[in-house]
């Protein structure tokens, strides 16, 4: 078990709907950190860059669409494996498919629009928060 920083977006479908802070709420409870956030609109060009990776993906226009549909709040979290704990608290990509009590099935309605996202593994999320953030847009949480 290692201390790691992964990256967090509430989509703009659970902004929307007022969902932020019962997100952050699970989050704490899980005992992952809040390090660093911001909320922002993403312009076509960063939600097309961002998910770069899907570019020929069928889904991609519409995923670039949806993303810049509305404010997105974007955080680094940390803590014990944090990676896969905020994979653990998203759930299953299809909310259709997710385990009750994660996020995309209790609060989204479709694969389009499935509330969060999270880094998938340790160079993801390095790359994603220095997009974001930047190398030093972090607050370390020494006390
Ligand atoms: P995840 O967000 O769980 O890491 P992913 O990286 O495979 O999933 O896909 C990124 C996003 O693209 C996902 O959150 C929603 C969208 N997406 C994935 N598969 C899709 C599909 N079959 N139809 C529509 N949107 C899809
Ligand atoms: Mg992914």
């Amino acid at each position: 078990m290692a201390v790691e920083r992964t990256l967090s977006i509430i989509k703009p479908d659970a902004v929307a709907k007022n969902l932020i802070g019962q997100i952050y709420a699970r989050f704490e409870a899980a005992g992952l950190r809040i390090v660093a956030a911001r909320m922002l609109q993403l312009s076509e060009e960063q939600a097309g860059a961002f998910y770069a990776v899907h570019k020929e993906r069928p889904f991609y226009k519409d995923l670039v669409t949806f993303m810049t549909s509305g404010p997105v709040m974007v955080q680094v979290l940390e803590g014990e494996s944090a990676i896969q704990k905020n994979r653990d608290i998203m759930g299953a990509t299809d909310p259709k498919k997710a385990a009750a009590g994660t996020l995309r099935h209790d609060f989204a309605d479709s694969v389009d629009e499935n509330a969060a996202h999270g880094s998938d593994g340790p160079e993801t999320a390095a790359a994603e928060i220095e997009f974001f953030f930047g190398r030093d847009g972090i607050c370390p949480r020494t006390r």
